[in-house]
Order: structure tokens, then C-alpha cells, then sequence
């Protein structure tokens, strides 16, 4: 199952034909930049490519009024002077005679992808395409966008599919209010979207764009805005917010698909998005929602206005979809004041209708609200532009991805899985193979060793006994100067002798774990079934901030953790150590094998249907670890209180 590119270069004919710095920044070049570097990284042609369309009135007519709809379709044969009149009564967006063709194509495009995903043809994919739509309204165009492209496909899923349940995340920088008012008040969509505000200081400068603007009516909930009140928010910023907001709520909901209002303008470089969080989040961000809804993601261009950054970013984005591993990400200091200030918000705003955000902080933090400014007080101070200095980040590192993705060691009459390899891959070392602990030890220890090499992946063992071979596989590992993320599921007995020093971080869950341990890189969660809030709340944010070149996840019987979550937790692993995952499972527990390794070889791991509410013990044991390890591990953070 492939990854869908929508693109069509008619959609780079339409431009800014007159004086309007307000818009000159949204450019044909945005689209061949962006589709260049695809076919020169080799990405394009790894992709299936879908044919855009026009979108029917039909389709469009799920979302505008026919008023607006009729209007719109008026625009080609205008004159200049008319065009100008008629982009007038709408805000920071400009007409062309050509653009409607082209929203009927960015329209089109968007619901290809969606038909692609849905029927099968692949599993996920891309709509690179403009004019972009999540701030369009009803009877209405603004910031840039003439026709919702992301809203209609939601509504055209729901319609032609019968897909119940749709999560739209909105990483763009800018609120797309448009999305917003067209599902406030239905439950069956679930928008998320964080936003540039500055206190209602950016734009579109709307009161509703704010945390506590949580959806209406029997769509309460269902709309989660994050407001960043600062400009250079970056990689840990961001994090923080998909592990502490966005994917506890998002596992909760259970789409059945997720479509992404992507713009990349929350980029490092942007002019409007003054970020710095840099293009290889994009990568993390797409890998974290790869495994909701059985892996139905489609993502769909909206902004993004430094050619370099979204270029990058694209690509990174697409490779990620591709199943490509995620780049390291470095520099991970843990969210600012200001973020945290927001995360700490929305937690609050919404622990009613969140089971997973019940045990948040009942109010936000005092001042958060009082500091919303009304508009007109903003437009009085003449502020005069300061020019920036000019930003640099790295080139995302070229991506070499190893040659094996997944080896297989297995003890004899234990068949190997689809599209896995049965070490010794190397025949030179067949004696391995003899099912004796020993040099079923060496196989390992290669193994780990070909995957410092990069030649190998992931890995997938059934061992005897986890916890003898945990020690001399780390020594090895860390040896070769690796971290090593260690995350071990079940009673998996003493870990003695593990490298010091930060070179192993532990993460131990049992029900038998000790309850309190204090030591950094020792972390026992005692826990009796709440995992995937655990891998939110807890593993994630460590294992990001600890940043392993390895992650070893042990898996002992009797964990108390189902099939489907565990399934779960090998997939969102993957992100770590540039997806260099090896997981041993203790004889036993054979029944795994199959669906750890479709995971490990890279299929999206089934939905785990609608979470359950999380044990209160559960929650109190995550929440007391949460705050006691805070101090040495800042994404654990959600409130302010520490800074
Ligand atoms: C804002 C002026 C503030 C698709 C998109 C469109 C953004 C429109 C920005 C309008 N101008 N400096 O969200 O990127
Ligand atoms: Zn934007």
C-alpha cells in the first residue's frame, strides 16, 4: 500500500496581479519549489500519483453557499478593475481570471486523495496544491483561500464513505476559522489547530481563535485551539503540544480517517509564522498521526511561504508518509513559558469533555486570559516593521534508508513473518542459528551492531529470557556510543548492570514495579493498563528529550497491555533513534510475533477503537512521576509552574 502525490502544474497558473504586500507572498513558485525537490530527492516517482480533478458544484456546495459559489464563478471573465472590486470585500486574498479553475482543482485534488485513501488504492498521500482553503467561510474567500479544500473533503469522506469520525489537525500557523465554523458544532469532526495569536494581536485577530473556544451545542469538545502568544516557538514546542494536547484526545476520538490542514508556515524561515521550529518536526508530526485510523492519513498543503523551509518541509513530510525513518531531533530543551502557559490552557478548557485531560488543572494559569487586548486598542500603536535577522538552520540531513527494515531472530519452528529477514542474514555466521542462548546472544549483538551500521532497520527476537539478554545487549550497544532507550513492558525481573552515566535511560512498566525510585534514568511506572496514555504522557516526551541512537522494547507475559495497545507503542517508537527499534519478546509470547513484526515492516497498527477512560490509580502513579521527573526531563512539563 503506497503514498498518493496529488499535483497538477495548472494549479501554479494563477498569480498576484496588482500592488498588495499583504498577498505577494503567496506565489506560483510555492508549488514548483515544493514539487521540484520531490522529483529531485527521489520522492515523486516512490509515490503513487492521483490525477487532481474539478471539484463539482456538488462538492463544493457541501461547505459554500450558492451565492458564493455563483460569485466565485464569475471571476474569469472579469477585468482587472473588476477582479480588484471583487477581491475587495474579502480579506488578504486576491482573485485572478484563472484561480477559480484552479480551487476547483485544489477542491478536486484534496478529494482524489481522500478517494485514493479510502478505497484502498493507497494508504496515505499528499495533495501538493494552492490556492490553499482553511480560512475560506461559507460565503466567503480570506487569506488566500477561495474554496475550503480540507472542509469538503471531511464532509465528502463522511458523505461517500460513511466514515463516521474525522480528526483535521491544523499545523499551519495561521487559525483556519473557516474550518472551525464549518464543524463547530458537529461532534463527528474533531478539529485541532494551533495558531499564531499574540493574544488576539495576529491575524485574522479573532476573539473565537482562542483556547476556550471549544466547539458549540453537541460539538463542545470537539474543537481544540492552541494559541501560541509568542512568536519562536519551536521543535520542543510543538511536541509538547501533539504529546500533552493533541494525541491523548486524537487516540480518544478514534477517527476513521485524519486529513491535515498542513501549512508550513509554522516553519523556521517563515515571514508570517515568525517560528523556529525546524522542517524535520514535520517528519514527527506525520509519523505520530500515521497510526490513527489504521494509517487513512491524508495531508493537504495550505501555507507556507519561504521556499526553503517549505520545500523541506514538504519533503520530510512526504519521505515520513513513505515509511522512511524520522531524523534524529536534536536540540529538544523543553517547551517555553509561553507555550506551556497554553498547553496549561487548553488542558484546562478542556478536562470536561476529554476523559484522557479529566485529572488536568481545573483553571488556567491566572493571567493567560487578561492579557486578550481588544482589536481596536492593537490597530492604534503604529508599530513600525523591524527587519529580522536573517535565520539559518541546517539542511535536513540526506536520508539513507538502510537496505533491511526488518530482521527477524526466531527459534527454530517459529516461522518468520511476511517481509521480515531471518538473521544470520549474513552467511558467514549460519552457526548462529542453532537456537542456543549463546549465540542466539551473537546474532543479537550483530544485529545491534548492523543497525549502528545502518544496514538494518528494526529487529524482532523471541528470546528466552528477556532480562538476561537486556544487559550484555546494551553494554554492546552503548559500546558502540549509543543511548539506549530501554522500555520494558511486564514483570521483567531485575535489571542489574546496566551502563551508567545517562547511557541507558530505563523504562520499566509492571504492575510490580516499585513505587518510588529516584534515579533520572531508572523509571519504574507501576502501572495496571493505561499504556497508551503512559506512551502520551510519559515515554514519548522522555524518549524525544533523551534522543537514544536505540530503543530496546522488552516485552514479558502477563504486561496487562492488549494486543492492539502494544501494537500501538512499537508503531510510535519508530519515530525515535531514526526508526533503529528492536524489540525482544519473551518466549511465551509467540501469539506477537505476527503483528509486531507488520509493524516493525511498517503497516499502520489497527485502531484500538474508542479509549476507555484511564484507571484513576493509573493516572495518579503517571501524573506523581510526571511531576517528580519533571525537573530533569522538561517535555514532561504541561503547566508553568516550574519556570
Ligand atoms: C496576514 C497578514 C499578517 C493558508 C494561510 C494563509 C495565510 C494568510 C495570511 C494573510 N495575511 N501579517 O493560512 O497560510
Ligand atoms: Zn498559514
Amino acid at each position: 500500500m503506497g503514498t498518493a502525490l496529488v499535483y497538477d502544474e495548472e494549479m501554479t497558473r494563477y498569480k498576484l496581479l496588482w500592488f498588495d504586500p499583504a498577498c505577494e507572498i503567496e506565489t506560483p513558485e510555492r508549488l514548483t519549489v515544493s514539487h521540484e525537490a520531490l522529483v529531485r530527492k527521489g520522492l515523486a516517482s516512490r509515490c503513487v500519483s492521483i490525477p487532481v480533478r474539478e471539484a463539482t458544484d456538488d462538492n463544493i456546495l457541501l461547505i459554500h453557499s450558492e451565492e458564493y459559489l455563483e460569485a466565485v464563478k464569475k471571476t474569469p471573465y472579469m477585468m482587472l478593475e473588476d477582479l480588484k472590486d471583487f477581491t475587495l470585500q474579502y480579506g488578504d486574498v486576491y482573485f485572478h481570471p484563472n484561480i477559480y479553475h484552479c480551487a476547483k482543482l485544489a477542491v478536486g485534488a484534496a478529494l482524489q486523495l481522500v478517494d485514493g485513501v479510502m478505497t484502498g488504492k493507497v494508504r496515505n498521500g499528499m495533495a501538493l496544491i494552492r490556492p490553499p482553503g482553511h480560512h475560506s467561510m461559507r460565503s466567503a474567500a480570506n487569506g488566500f483561500c477561495v474554496f475550503n479544500n480540507v472542509a469538503i473533503a471531511a464532509k465528502y469522506a463522511q458523505q461517500k464513505y460513511r466514515v463516521q469520525r474525522v480528526l483535521i489537525v491544523d499545523w499551519d500557523i495561521h487559525h483556519g476559522q473557516g474550518v472551525q465554523y464549518a464543524f463547530e458544532d458537529d461532534p463527528s469532526v474533531l478539529y485541532f489547530s494551533w495558531h499564531r495569536y499574540e493574544h488576539q494581536k495576529y491575524w485574522p485577530n479573532l476573539r473565537e481563535s482562542d483556547y476556550d473556544c471549544v466547539g458549540k451545542d453537541k460539538g463542545a469538545g470537539f474543537n481544540i485551539n492552541v494559541p501560541w502568544n509568542k512568536t519562536g516557538m519551536q521543535n520542543s514546542d510543538y511536541l509538547a503540544v501533539f504529546c500533552h494536547v493533541l494525541l491523548p484526545v486524537a487516540y480518544e476520538f478514534c477517527p476513521d480517517l485524519v486529513l491535515v490542514c498542513a501549512g508550513f508556515d509554522s516553519a523556521i524561515g517563515d515571514p508570517e509564522g515568525e517560528m523556529c521550529a525546524t522542517p524535520d518536526i514535520f517528519a514527527h508530526l506525520t509519523h505520530l498521526l500515521m497510526n490513527l485510523a489504521g494509517g487513512k492519513l491524508c495531508v493537504v498543503l495550505e501555507g507556507g511561504y519561504n521556499l526553503t523551509s517549505l520545500s523541506q518541509s514538504v519533503c520530510l513530510t512526504v519521505q515520513t508518509l513513505l515509511g522512511d525513518p524520522a531524523p534524529q531531533p536534536a536540540n529538544l530543551p523543553g517547551p517555553c513559558k509561553s507555550a506551556l502557559e497554553s498547553i496549561h490552557s487548553v488542558r484546562s478548557a478542556h478536562r470536561k469533555y476529554w476523559s484522557c485531560l479529566k485529572h488536568a488543572a481545573e483553571k488556567p494559569p491566572a493571567d493567560v486570559s487578561t492579557k486578550r487586548t481588544k482589536l481596536e486598542e492593537k490597530l492604534e500603536g503604529g508599530e513600525a516593521t523591524v527587519s529580522k535577522p536573517d535565520l539559518a538552520w541546517p539542511e535536513p540531513s540526506v536520508h539513507v534508508p538502510p537496505p533491511l527494515r526488518t530482521a527477524a531472530v526466531l527459534p527454530e519452528g517459529v516461522a518468520c513473518p511476511d517481509r521480515c529477514c531471518s538473521l544470520p542474514w549474513d552467511p558467514d555466521s549460519e552457526e548462529c542459528f542453532d537456537g542456543d542462548a549463546v549465540s542466539k546472544l551473537s546474532s543479537l549483538t550483530t544485529l545491534v551492531g548492523r543497525m549502528e551500521k545502518n544496514e538494518i532497520r528494526n529487529g524482532l527476537a523471541l528470546v528466552s529470557d528477556v532480562s538476561m539478554v537486556m544487559a550484555p545487549l546494551i553494554r554492546h550497544a552503548t559500546a558502540l556510543k549509543q543511548r539506549v532507550l530501554a522500555v520494558c513492558v511486564g514483570d521483567t525481573g531485575v535489571l542489574s548492570e546496566l551502563p551508567g552515566g545517562g547511557k541507558t535511560l530505563t523504562v520499566h512498566f509492571s504492575k510490580e514495579a516499585p513505587e518510588k525510585h529516584r534515579c533520572r534514568y531508572y523509571i519504574p511506572v507501576r502501572l495496571k493498563k493505561s499504556f497508551m496514555q503512559a506512551a502520551f504522557s510519559l515515554l514519548l516526551p522522555l524518549g524525544y528529550e533523551y534522543d537514544p541512537g536505540l530503543v530496546l522494547l522488552a516485552r514479558r507475559s502477563g504486561s496487562g497491555m492488549g494486543e492492539s495497545a502494544w501494537q500501538q507503542l512499537v508503531g510510535l517508537m519508530q519515530g525515535l533513534a531514526q526508526g533503529h527499534v528492536l524489540v525482544l519478546l519473551q518466549e511465551g509470547e509467540e501469539a506477537l510475533v505476527g503483528l509486531t513484526a507488520s509493524s516493525l515492516s511498517g503497516s499502520p497498527a489497527s485502531s484500538l477503537g474508542r479509549l476507555p477512560a484511564p484507571l484513576t490509580e493509573d493516572v495518579e502513579v503517571l501524573e506523581s512521576l510526571r511531576h517528580r521527573l519533571q525537573t530533569d526531563w522538561k517535555l514532561l512539563q504541561t503547566s508553568c509552574e516550574l519556570k
